[in-house]
């Protein structure tokens, strides 16, 4: 068996010799490139999603912004006027709903979701937002 294996890579020492290097190097560069376009190909494109998120301030948007990204957005911008959230994001690496989720559970109620009470509680003075539950009444 040993003989065997031996005989090959003997075998396979005298191809490599006979070949010109030239041609290895070319025959390396093209499965190279061949492999990248492959993985570029397969490149997931981002997502962007939209999302309402009350809030007030800039110490609001900070947090929130802070919030998306910790929950794996790639970038996230909250506008103070329009309370608009926009977030993109890898579907592999997160979802509109995740982020939603975290940015609740640090206090800011979201289109889905509304943020704990106690948590809410612990804003600071400028960031107690009126709450989306009060609009309903
Ligand atoms: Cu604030």
């Amino acid at each position: 068996m040993l003989c065997y294996l031996r005989g090959i890579t003997h075998l396979l020492f005298i191809k490599f010799n006979g070949m010109k290097i030239k041609f290895l190097f070319a025959s390396i560069t093209a499965f190279v490139l061949t492999v990248s376009v492959a993985f570029a190909q397969s490149k997931p494109t981002p997502k962007s999603e939209i999302i309402k998120v009350w809030g007030n301030c800039g110490m609001c948007k900070t947090t929130i912004e802070t919030a998306a990204k910790d929950a794996g957005a790639t970038t996230a911008v909250w506008n103070k006027t329009t309370k608009m959230l926009k977030i993109t994001y890898l579907a592999s690496a997160t979802s509109g709903a995740k982020v939603q989720e975290k940015i609740a559970s640090v206090g800011y109620d979201t289109k889905d979701l509304t943020a704990p009470d106690a948590v809410y509680n612990e804003l600071p003075e400028c960031c107690q937002y009126e709450r989306k539950a009060a609009k309903k009444n």
